[in-house]
């Protein structure tokens, strides 16, 4: 394959972007009646206005064809077909079979990895409706209550972002915990507000080392058993999520009571396996598949829709637009939803860990810039804090409008406001105010001469600023399940024009490992080699950690 930046495909774009880059949205609108349909498309429940992006159908066919270049039909097939695409880990990449509800087997090796899929799927279901029904008690005979969720990274922050998605739908005698900083505050705050007899909780790890939740699991375990429970009564509290069953059994928790995976589920990708427990016990077993069924569609649409009428790609394309053709260095994520609050955080990992590479598949140096800053928060608390930046600040960050059309509660008016405000924003960033409407309005309100004209810059709105809407029926489970596929979709087809494996997280490692040593120095090891600032730090940290003990 040709180098990036020297391929046709890129090239062409370059000269696109050069001629077209600065055009007006809405003279793109002004020209075009069709524009809202030509630029928008509905998957698997899912509706998405890309129409107010700077970029016209010249530049999409443009987009399309790179992506067309870079192999993406091939390594769509790829990855379904249970390829190791994952070639760091030597791993195939299966997040679509976890949530395959067709019949037909999905083979890693000549093997059908289906079965094992079913299977687990049904304990789970099996085990959460024991738990939600009551017929699953603690040691006491008590039903359970709460569910504390022991993980972290990919084992915390998909459940524990989609069962805050799904709060309306939760089981009402269940609260869900998550519990996944090394901080023992976020713990003790959690062990403080539950009862022993009644609480469940989840040591979710697929490699069940990670130093976060073993220290938190060990400690819910001593925590448990100091309210007088046995031994044996650590099975009716205890059940494990992990690929790794033999330090599961040293941890001391009953085979019996262990969900598994496997090594082709990607930690970030995994909220569709066991790791999805927690959303299951909250939203019952006809839920959580309701949220697999509408991952599935998503699947379905991204596997068989063509390139230009498939939503993650399309998605993929105009950020690798922005990222490399305007040079946009984040990308805002703005869910009009409260209930999506962790999803800016979500995507955070999924994108970032995914793209956040500077060497190709081959090892090379990219050539391009790879994933953009990844932030938001829910609309419209945004609007009272940062939104200031994005209407008027120096920078072009894109920006992906989220809202539920449906509300889940019953409060009049409010959605109406919510939706209200968020067509409005998107609206703002595109067409701006210009100095003459500044001035008219100022004029309106009694101003003038000198007065006026000072006012005059601060009050404009350039405009111009793009984004994206996506519009979901409701925050049910299957329009979450198709939303959050579209997004693991995208990543990867970035990933596939930037040419990196988007599957590895070799970047975390470093800081684990010196962690790990400085952790030893802490405690009386031997100090090791390093620098000013880090010696000094430790010493500091040191006489204080000396001086509590
Ligand atoms: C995700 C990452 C990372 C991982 C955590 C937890 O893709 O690999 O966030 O999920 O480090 O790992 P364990 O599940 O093994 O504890």
């Amino acid at each position: 394959m040709d180098s990036l930046t020297s391929s046709a495909a890129w090239q062409a774009l370059a000269a696109h972007h050069a001629e077209t880059g600065e055009a007006r949205l809405s003279d793109l609108f002004a020209a075009d009646a069709g524009r809202f349909e030509r630029f928008s498309l509905s998957a698997a429940g899912l509706f998405l206005d890309y129409s107010k992006n700077r970029i016209d159908p010249r530049g999409m066919e443009l987009l399309l064809a790179l992506a067309r270049s870079r192999g993406l039909e091939n390594a769509q097939a790829a990855m379904f077909a249970g390829r190791r695409i994952n070639t760091t880990e030597n791993r195939a990449v299966l997040h679509v079979a976890l949530r395959n509800r067709a019949d037909t087997p999905i083979e890693v090796d000549g093997a059908d990895v289906m079965p094992a899929v079913r299977q687990v799927l049904a304990r789970m279901g099996e085990f959460a409706e024991g738990v939600r029904s009551g017929a699953w008690t603690g040691h006491t005979g008590e039903t359970i209550t709460d569910v504390v969720n022991i993980g972290i990274g990919g084992s915390d922050l998909g459940p524990a972002m989609a069962c805050q998605a799904l709060a309306a739908l939760g089981h009402p005698r269940l609260t869900m915990h998550f519990v996944s900083n090394i901080d023992g505050d976020h713990l003790a705050g959690v062990l403080a507000r539950v009862n022993p007899a009644r609480t469940l909780f989840i040591v979710a790890s697929k490699t069940f080392t990670t130093i976060e939740t073993m220290t938190n699991a060990a400690s819910a375990r001593a925590w448990f058993l100091a309210s007088g429970a046995t031994e044996a009564d650590i099975a009716r509290h205890f059940v494990a999520v992990s690929t790794n069953a033999g330090k599961v059994e040293a941890f001391g928790i009953d085979p019996a009571n262990m969900f598994g995976f496997w090594d082709w589920v990607g930690g970030r990708y995994s909220m569709w396996s066991a790791v999805g427990l927690p959303i299951a016990l909250w939203v019952g077993r006809d839920g959580f598949e309701a949220l697999l069924a509408g991952a599935h569609a998503m699947d379905r649409h991204f596997a068989e829709a063509p390139l230009e009428a498939n939503m993650p790609v399309i998605l993929g394309l105009i950020g690798v637009w922005y990222r490399n053709f305007f040079g946009a260095g984040s990308l805002c994520v703005a869910p009009y939803a409260q209930a999506l609050a962790r999803l800016p955080a979500y995507l955070q990992q999924l994108e970032m860990e995914s793209n956040g590479k500077s060497v190709t598949r081959d090892g090379a140096p990219v050539e391009v810039a790879t994933c953009p800053v990844i932030w938001g928060e829910p609309g419209t608390n945004g609007q009272h804090a940062f939104f200031q930046l994005l209407h008027q600040g120096t920078d072009l960050i894109p920006v992906d409008f989220i809202a539920p059309l449906a509300a889940s509660h019953g409060l009049a008016d409010h959605h109406r406001l919510l939706l209200a405000n968020c067509i409005a924003q998107s609206k703002a960033l595109m067409v701006g105010k210009g100095a003459d409407e500044v001035r008219a309005e100022l004029t309106a309100q009694g101003l003038s001469g000198e007065a006026l004209e000072a006012l005059v810059p601060h009050r404009v709105f350039p405009g111009n600023r793009p984004s994206n809407t996506l519009l979901l029926p409701d925050l049910s489970p299957a329009s979450l399940g198709a939303l959050i596929a579209l997004y693991e979709h995208k990543v990867f087809v970035q990933s596939v024009i930037w040419g990196i494996n988007a599957f590895d997280q070799w970047g975390v490692e470093l800081g684990k490992q010196i962690a790990s040593r400085i952790g030893d120095e802490l405690a009386g090891g031997a100090a090791g080699e390093h620098d000013a600032s880090t010696r000094g730090l430790i010493a500091l940290a040191g006489r204080r950690l000396g001086a509590a003990a």
